[in-house]
Formats: C-alpha cells, structure tokens, sequence
C-alpha cells in the first residue's frame, strides 16, 4: 500500500515503474513456470493439479499489479474523492475467470498452460468460491465493486474475511445438513495480508470526563482489543487497464498467549484470549432477512467498521489531512444496517480522538454517510438491546443518544410535542426492550436513504419510514438494483454472448443498453434459431455439469423451469412445489393425460438458515416430492425434479443460462428487488412473476407479452389483510389446490408418515402469512398460460430474444450511475 505517510524510497531503481510480464504466450509461460518453482516450490513435472493453480493464479495477479500500483498513486495524487463501500458481505463467486477476462488474459493463458501440458479447465475446477456472503445482498455488493472498477470510479470494498464463508449445504434423506465452508483450506492466491497497517480495536470498558484545558471532553477506557489485519484483493475493471481494492479485515489476537499460563501447564486457558479475538472474523452469519441480536454479530460489524474508518482517514488520507473537508475525499456506503455502528464511531474518532466539536463533527458525519436499504420485512430491520450496545461500546451508546436527542429536538421544533409521532421516530425503541433502531440511525444520519428498486423505496417513503420521509422527503431516492454482465453474460453464457457481438459487435459489455439492437433480431428466423441452439447448448452443458456432480441428468427438450435463491417464506417456494404436486396429482390420479402436459424439469437451489425450521422443512418436502415424482413411471418423461445441494455463484452460472423460465414468485410487497430475476431475463427466460421488487421494472421494459404475471397486487395484498386473511377459505374454493395439500398431508410423500410435512400443510390452513393459498389460483392459470406459449417455440424464443434485448437497463453499471449522480457524486478518475 502506498502509504503517504512513509518515508520515501531513495534508490534509483525503487523509483522505476513496476512493469507487468509481456503479453505474450512466451511471456505467460515464463512467469507462471517462474512462480511454480519459486512461490509453490515445485517443478512443473512434481507439481500436482494445486500448485498448478496456485502458480496460474499468482501469474494473473503479476500482470495486475503495475496497474493496482498505479491505481493507488493516481487516486492519492489528484485527491479523488473516493467509495468506500462498507458491506458485510461480499458473495464473490470464483475469481480466477473474472480476471482472466478483465486483464484479456483468457486466451494467453488457455494456449501458456496447454505447451505446459495443463488444461486449463482442470485447474479452474479446483478454485473454491469465497462464498463470503448468503445471498442478494453480498451477490449485489461484488457486482457493484466490478461495476466501480470498470468505470474507473476510485472506490475501496471493505468487509471482513470470514475464515469460514456461507455453510456448505448437503442433503442426507432429503433434510440439509450444513458443512463448515473451509475456503481457505488450499491457499488463498487472491489476497495480500498487510499486517503492517494493522488497526486495533477496542471493547468494553467504560467512559470518563477530564478537563482539556478548560474544556471538557470525553474519553473512552476500552478493556479489551484485537487487532484487524486487512488483506487486499484486486478488483480488475474490464479491460480498462484498472484495478481497484477490495479491503477485507481479519481479527488476530493481539497477544497470541499467555507465556506465564502457558508455562504453568494450563495450555487451554493461556490461548482463551486469542481464540475469543480470533472467533470476531471465525464465520458469516448464515441468517438472511432475520439478522439475530447476537454479540459476536455486533462484535463483527463493529471490527470491521471501525478498521475502515480509521484505515481510510490515517492511512489512505495524507496525514495532514483537514478532516474538516472529510465529505470531499469520501463517502461511506451503508450497504443494509449492517456497519450503521460506523456512524457514532465516525463521531468518536472525530471528537474524541481528532478535537473537534460536536455540531462540526455531526454536519461532516452527515455528509459522509448514506444508507441502503435491503428489506421491507419488519421484523429484519436491524435493532441492538441498549443493555449489549453499552456494553460493548459505552460511547458509542452515549454518542447515539446524544444524535437521538437532539434529532427529537428537532421532530418536536417541526412537528409540536406529538408523543406518538416521537415515540415512533426515536432511535431508541423501547418495546419489547430498550434498543437502538439501526435502520433510523441510519436515516437521521445518512445523507440519502435509498431503495433498491421503484416499488421498494416508494413502499420505504411511504410506509416502513414514512415519518422520516415526510421530515426529510429529499433524503430519499431510489437507485434499482443491477448485476455485472461481465460475470452474469461474458463469464456465464459465452455462447449467448459470442451470439450478440457477432450481431452488435463487442461494446455491449460495458454498455448494456446496446443489446437493444437485438429488438430487430428479434424478427429473423435465422438469427432465432442461432439463438434457440444456444439455449439448447447451455441444457447440454447443465446437464454436463449436474451429471458429474450429482449424478443427475436433465433432458434438453423439456422446458426447465427454475427457482434458484434463499429458501424463505416470503419467496415462496411453496407456491412452486403446489404447482408441481398438483400437475403430478393429474396425471397420477388420471385426471390428465400425461401426454397432455408439457415435458417440464423443475430446478430448484436454495439454502435455509441453520436456525429457521420452516424453511428446512420445505427443502424437505421438495426433496420428498422429488424422489416420489421422479421414481413414478406414470409421469416419467413428462416431470422431473432437480435440487443440486450448495446452490452457489459457481452453480447460478450454469443454471441460469439454461433456464426457460424464471420463477420470481414472491408475495407483493416483500422482495426489496431480486436480482435473480434480472440474471434470468439478460439469459434469455421468461419470467413468471408477481407484480413485486424489480419484476415491475423488468415487466415495464419487456412488456407485458413477454412476461407471465400473476398474483395479488402489493395494495391488494393489503385490502386483504385489512379484511381478515382466512387462507381455509381459498382451499374450500379449489379442488386443485385441495387436492395437492391433501396428498401432501395423506403421507404420499413420507412414506405413509402424516406428521413429516403435517407443520407445513398447517402452517398454510390456518397461518399462510405470505398469501400462498390466496394466489394459488391465479399462479396455475398462469402457469397455464406458460404452457401455451412455450408449445410455440418460435414464438418463445422471440419473446427470450426481446427480454435480452429490452434488459440492458439491468446492468450494475447503470445502477452505479444513479450512485453516482443521485448520492455519491464520484467523478471517474481517468
Ligand atoms: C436482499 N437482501 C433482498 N439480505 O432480499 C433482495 O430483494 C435484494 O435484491 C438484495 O438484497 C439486493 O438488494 C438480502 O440478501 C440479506 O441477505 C441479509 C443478510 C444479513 C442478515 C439480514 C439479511
């Protein structure tokens, strides 16, 4: 790291620029044999599949990091004001194609490995996904730092690296069983540990007032710490010759033992203090949408907080800095509540430890901040017991009630000593116990306040933080959600994407709404059926894919149908394993024709919380269903069912291109965006969707011929509960739906054994919080209607073309725009 700071080298050849291997295959053989034998210590002949790996890896990075070096100088040199994104998660997926393809490397290196007698799609097998987060949320963080370096935006990730990402899923008798995710097991190649730009971080304790020359001031007597070790990743843009960094902190102890119990013969109890420091970046939280109020979560997101903070103001800042034009250098991203705790810290750092008051510290810290908001789910807004936050950071606690005071100050100036209303607004909650509201801390301080798509930030104004918007309606915008076609189309589909720049030449990549001109496409037969054989490809390749690794296969000419994300209620699966229950109770009951029922093949992937039991057993009756559906000769040909264990971001690569249809079928009103569903549409399915999250966008922009709507609208979900919500009532009014929840209840699927699935039919009769049973109805009419138009596949595959062609607005790069001019104000530093 170049750090302003240090002394500057004198020797002439310090000075000189680091150079990057030739560009050439010679060049790449060399270096990669170069690193073999010196970094891996091994010949090429001894060298086993591993090393292989680990020496490739390391010869891409040589190439990078001229152009890190670069990068860091530059960005110091003109001040740029710089992203930090503060996330807790980053959900990477592999890195070593990511950036073979953004360094123009994929073909140099397939050709280098080949004279080496290596191919390279061997070694690409062995890369184990930093699975550093559990779903949307970290996916979208990594496709945002991708975005950011493309565009040549200056911006640091920082996180934590978890020693153990997402667990790994397994089934066994169809029930998941989680696997510690032990990623870094053979070497880490991507990342560089710094431990000389280690930040300690401080604890407990309590605080004191002294005298500061007259004045009083505050100071905190913290009594424990640990030490954060940053390890840098590259963040290589595409093909722009950049790469920016992605900053991720580990927790070492600060005194590894105790030689005086060591010595004494208790070897446990002298490395207590390093195991419980060690523990804070141990493993992720599994949870998704219900965070649990756990210590060691707050621990976690106040270590990395922290760090980052002071990381970017004593390090990355000249030493001189005027913190008082702190807004001018950088803007912290909230990404979720998550690192909210950054705020009072940002306070502290700047009043405590730097001098300055409190309204000067408070208006800088109001101008670094903004806050993302992920959810509308009530009971996943993020609070902290007032009893642990104090705790664990007792001036932390005292700053938030400063900002809540003066904040209800405020509110009371604005709006009069209207309890309710206060009561309501206050960061501190007091109902079921007292706790600060991470989510309003976030609001009062944040500069902005976003959501992540249309519906989700107007549902934010008007209902989850109507008060807040309606003191401050210019806080709040929307940016929508995108993902990285460089992953999600150059990586994942080559054959789609060697289709389009063929059709549109190459820019699309970094300019998505290009794929428009494949409207035109849209209507020659030749260019439809090219586009049809790539749909068919990526069948062939799944089921490559999914033979090896499960053993099982997938029929390219049935329609594949695909539900791939976290397993929640909200989402509702259920309502797919209805779906295919009651199409498998037609045919099983002779009621249908099997003959008469599109050949289907239903791909499911979802993890489930460790904690949250509805939702494993939902992933057992999906399993149950399956091994009932797939073992029936009755419907053999016509339905299939597919659930590949550990869904990941390697696995989505190869599902989603081969995916007819998308499912996007959660209760309207409860999926923030998705971005799933914008993967699919840029893959070329169709998506079957409630009117929710960016389903109403991608709808928009596709059109409604082109999109299969179902379901309750979110005002209409509302109408409904206002009304009394009797979920009996819809399984009196439809045999269909009567029939499938009654199979499932009869033992059909466990063996004869009622009470397997008995909470889960129970739960939809007479609870059925998301509405399952309400849209039923209108989802199989729906899902009728899929059938009809997919028995005309020419009329299908333009429908598919239209959804890649009308999707570019999906890319991250658009959404880092809207950052940009909507809240960051980061110009590109070129
Ligand atoms: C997701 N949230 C939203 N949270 O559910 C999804 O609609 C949205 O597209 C996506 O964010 C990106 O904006 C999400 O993934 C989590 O995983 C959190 C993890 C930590 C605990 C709380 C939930």
């Amino acid at each position: 790291i170049v750090n302003p700071g240090a002394a500057r080298p004198t020797h002439p050849l310090a000075l000189a620029p680091v150079v990057s291997p030739p560009s050439s295959v010679d060049g790449f053989v060399k270096q990669f044999l170069t690193n073999l034998n010196f970094d891996q210590g091994v010949s090429l002949s001894e060298s086993d599949a591993n090393d292989q790996y680990l020496a490739l890896a390391g010869t891409v990075r040589d190439y990078l990091m001229a152009r890190w070096l670069e990068d860091q100088a530059r960005q110091n040199e003109q001040q740029s004001k710089t992203v930090c994104y503060l996330s807790a998660e980053y959900l990477l997926g592999r890195q070593l194609d990511n950036n073979l393809l953004a360094a123009r490397l994929t073909d140099i290196a397939t050709d280098a490995l080949a004279q080496c007698g290596i191919d390279i799609n061997d070694l690409r097998e062995l890369e184990v996904e930093p699975g550093l987060g559990n779903g949307g949320l970290g996916r979208l963080a990594a496709c945002f730092i991708d975005s950011l370096a493309t565009m040549s935006v200056p911006n640091i990730g920082y996180g934590i690296r978890y020693e153990y990402g997402i667990f790994r899923q397994t089934f066994v008798d169809g029930e998941q069983v989680e696997q510690p995710d032990a990623w870094l097991r053979m070497g880490s190649p991507w990342d560089f540990p710094h431990p000389e730009a280690a930040q300690t971080i401080s604890f407990g304790g309590r605080t004191e007032t002294y005298d500061d020359n007259g004045t009083e001031r505050t100071r905190w007597i913290p009594d424990w710490s640990v030490l954060a070790v940053p390890y840098n990743m590259m963040v290589p843009g595409y093909h722009n010759g950049r790469v920016n960094t992605l900053r991720l902190w580990r927790a070492v102890a600060t005194n590894a033992f105790d030689l005086r119990i060591f010595n004494s013969g208790d070897y446990e109890e002298s490395v207590r203090a390093q195991t419980f420091a060690e523990n804070i970046s141990k493993v992720l939280y599994p949870e998704d949408s219900t965070p649990q109020g756990k210590e060691l979560r707050l621990q976690q997101q106040y270590f990395f907080v922290s760090a980052s903070i002071r990381d970017f103001i004593d390090t990355v800042l000249p030493a001189d800095y005027d913190l008082t034009k702190l807004p001018d250098r950088v803007i912290f991203q909230l990404n979720d509540t998550h690192p909210v705790i950054g705020v009072p810290e940002l306070m502290r750092v700047l009043i405590d430890e730097k001098g300055m008051e409190w309204d000067d510290a408070w208006a800088i810290t109001q101008q670094c901040f903004a806050y993302t908001c992920h959810t509308l789910l009530p009971e996943a807004l993020e609070v902290w017991p007032v009893d642990l936050l104090g705790r664990l950071l007792p001036r932390h606690l005292e700053i938030i009630y400063r900002i809540n005071e003066e904040f209800l100050e405020e509110v009371r100036e604005r709006f009069g000593d209207d309890m309710l209303r206060i009561r309501n607004m206050s960061i501190i909650g007091e109902h079921p116990y007292r706790s600060v509201r991470m989510a309003y801390l976030a609001t009062v301080a944040g500069a902005k306040v976003n959501g992540v798509a249309e519906l989700h930030s107007q549902l934010l104004r008007d209902k989850v933080l109507h008060d807040f918007a309606e003191m401050y309606p210019d806080k709040f915008t929307n940016v929508t959600n995108g993902i990285t076609p460089r992953r999600f189309i150059r990586l994942a589909n080559p054959s789609l994407a060697e289709l389009i720049t063929e059709a549109l030449g190459a820019g699309w990549t970094i300019d998505l709404e290009r794929l428009r001109g494949l409207e035109a496409l849209a209507e020659d037969p030749e260019f439809r059926e090219r586009f049809g054989a790539v749909k068919a490809a990526n069948k062939r390749r799944l089921n490559e894919v999914l033979f090896q690794r499960d053993g099982v296969h997938v029929d390219e000419t049935h329609m594949l149908d695909v539900m791939v994300k976290r397993l929640h209620e909200y989402k509702r699966q259920m309502l797919k394993v209805l779906h295919i229950v009651t199409l498998y109770d037609g045919i099983a009951s002779g009621r249908v024709a099997a003959a008469d029922v599109t050949p289907r093949t239903f791909i499911f992937g979802a993890k489930a919380a460790p904690g949250y039991a509805m939702a494993k057993r939902i992933i057992h009756l999906i399993n149950a269903v399956g091994s009932v559906v797939n073992n029936d000769p009755r419907v053999e040909g016509r339905l299939k069912v597919i659930f590949p264990p550990n869904y990941n971001v390697t696995l989505a690569e190869k599902v989603i291109p081969a995916a007819d249809l998308s499912e996007q079928i959660s209760l309207a009103g409860k999926e923030a965006s998705g971005t799933g569903n914008m993967k699919f549409a840029l893959n070329g399915a169709l998506t079957i969707g409630t009117d929710d999250g960016a389903n109403v966008e991608i709808r928009q922009l596709v059109g409604d011929d082109n999109f299969f709507l179902f379901g309750m609208t979110e005002p209409e979900v509302e109408v409904l509960w206002a009304q009394g919500y009797t979920p009996a009532d819809f399984y009196q009014a439809h045999a269909g739906l009567r029939g499938a929840l009654d199979l499932i209840s009869s033992g059909a699927f466990s063996e004869g054994d009622r009470s397997v699935f008995e909470p889960v039919v129970s739960n939809l009769l007479y609870d059925d919080r998301f509405m399952v049973l309400a849209d039923y109805a209108s989802y199989i009419a729906a899902q009728e209607r899929v059938d009809a138009a997919y028995a005309d596949q020419d009329a299908w595959t333009k429908s598919a073309i239209l959804n890649v062609a009308r999707s570019g607005f999906f890319s991250s790069d658009r959404s880092m725009r809207d950052y940009i001019d909507r809240i960051w104000h980061t110009p590109p530093v070129l």
